[in-house]
């Protein structure tokens, strides 16, 4: 049985690559749910309905798993896992996990959409461990990766903007699946000393952990988008492109 793994867009296709290559041998289903999308500055209420609905729809597909491949989403909907008799996971708690055996200092940042830093999950998990936490939205990221702009003047510009208020950190988690493309700016702006926790590779550290590395698939993908499938495609171009069959899904469930 496939991984089911969704995302508002394309962002969670970072995770994705990262699951793939964590687990060559299992088959995955992409949900992207380009018609409802950005959820990164939808209200935390409206993002929980929409996860909770793309997770009851792979369920429902009778997928293995379900990886929540958006940050907004997890932390909009933090009880998700309850709700579902399947193993869920999603990028937060690995984030946090690596975040706390990373740090030297205790001083965390966290950057992200204004949803995800609304909703707070992150701060309150990294307390809850007993370190600092300086806590950012990002809100043109997102544009910036999707427009292809990872190696430009903007996206320098804009990490120099949202980066340099920032206290003394160690650690500094990309708190979006959209950022590890991003990873190279945003790793020149802060400097050597501060380490990048990437969520799309510490989930996949996770998963294979939980689910084991064996499997019957060969690392085969069906996209299913409520979007339009073309602008999907081309969008996801600048995340390392698509792989595999992409297929138009209405939005009813
Ligand atoms: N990639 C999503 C996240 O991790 O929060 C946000 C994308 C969006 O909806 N703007």
């Amino acid at each position: 049985r496939p991984i089911g793994v969704f995302d508002s867009g394309v962002g969670g296709l970072t995770v994705l690559k990262a699951l793939r290559e964590a687990l060559p041998k299992r088959d995955f289903v992409y949900l992207g749910d380009t018609a409802r999308l950005p959820y990164g500055r939808k209200p935390r209420d409206m993002v929980a309905g929409f996860a909770r609905g793309n997770t009851n729809f792979l369920v429902g597909l009778g997928v293995e798993a379900v990886v929540v491949a958006c940050n907004t989403a997890a932390s909009s909907a933090p009880n998700l896992g309850r709700e579902f008799p399947v193993p869920m996971f999603d990028v937060i708690s690995p984030g946090v996990e690596a975040a706390r055996r990373r740090t030297r200092d205790g001083h965390v940042g966290v950057i992200a959409t204004k949803g995800t830093v609304a909703a707070g999950a992150y701060q309150a998990r990294l307390e809850a461990q007993g370190l600092r936490v300086w806590a950012k939205a990002c809100p043109m990221f997102v544009p910036i990766v999707e427009e292809g702009l990872t190696d430009s003047e903007e996206a320098r510009l804009l990490a120099d903007l949202y980066l340099r208020g920032r206290p003394e950190i160690d650690t500094l988690i990309l708190g979006c699946t959209h950022y590890p493309v991003l990873r190279n700016v945003l790793q020149e702006t802060v400097g050597t000393t501060v380490q990048l926790v990437d969520s799309a590779e510490v989930t996949a550290e996770v998963v294979r952990a939980a689910l084991g590395s064996e499997g019957s698939g060969s690392g085969r993908i069906v996209h299913l988008v409520t979007g339009d499938t073309v602008a999907y495609e081309h969008t996801a171009r600048n995340i390392g492109g698509v792989d595999g069959v992409v297929i138009h899904l209405d939005v009813t469930h």
